[in-house]
């Protein structure tokens, strides 16, 4: 069985997320959504809240799964849940500059590989941090995020 590893923080979940995650479906027999903690960042979202998200959103496709990931490595926790790859999106040349070093490292330490993926030109401009700013200033986001994000911008 192929697994791939899907990290983010997910804070929240928006269709360039979801467009990489069901194509990883679509290349491995499982995705392992995990759910991250990066130390940097202060969330809008809890753990719960975030990972109720992506299970609402990914319900219906068949062989993605979420889980949490706390502080850690992330290539220790592929390890631990047997994955073959980490699949990422990439944006643009900035993407490439931050990740890159981190699918190195990555690989140097446990023998995971990172698969990238180009982002859907539809959503290249879209961010967790962008579509909480925009939705804080009173704009309309209900076009970048699920329906079950939506729900929580709102309740
Ligand atoms: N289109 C396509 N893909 C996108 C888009 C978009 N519009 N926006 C984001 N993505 C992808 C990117 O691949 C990104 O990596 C992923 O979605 C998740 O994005 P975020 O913003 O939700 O998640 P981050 O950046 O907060 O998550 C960072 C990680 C938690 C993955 C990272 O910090 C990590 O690997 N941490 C583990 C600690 C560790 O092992 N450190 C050592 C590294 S060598």
């Amino acid at each position: 069985m192929l697994r791939a590893v899907c990290p983010g923080s997910f804070d929240p979940l928006h269709h360039g997320h979801v467009e990489v995650i069901a194509r990883a479906a679509n290349l491995f027999d499982e995705v392992v959504v995990a759910v991250s903690v990066n130390p940097a960042k202060t969330y809008r979202f809890s753990m719960e809240e975030r990972i109720e998200m992506v299970e609402s959103t990914f319900s219906s496709l068949a062989g993605v799964v979420v889980r949490p990931m706390g502080v850690g490595l992330l290539a220790e926790f592929c390890r631990e849940a047997g994955a073959n790859a980490i699949v990422k999106g990439l944006r643009n040349g900035t993407d490439l500059e931050y990740e890159q070093p981190m699918a190195t490292m990555n690989h140097h330490l446990t023998g995971i590989e990172t698969v990238f993926l180009s982002a859907d030109p539809r959503y290249t401009h879209l961010s967790s941090s962008l579509i909480k700013e925009v939705h804080g200033l009173g704009g309309d986001v209900s076009e970048f995020v699920p329906t079950a994000v939506m729900q929580r911008f709102v309740g």
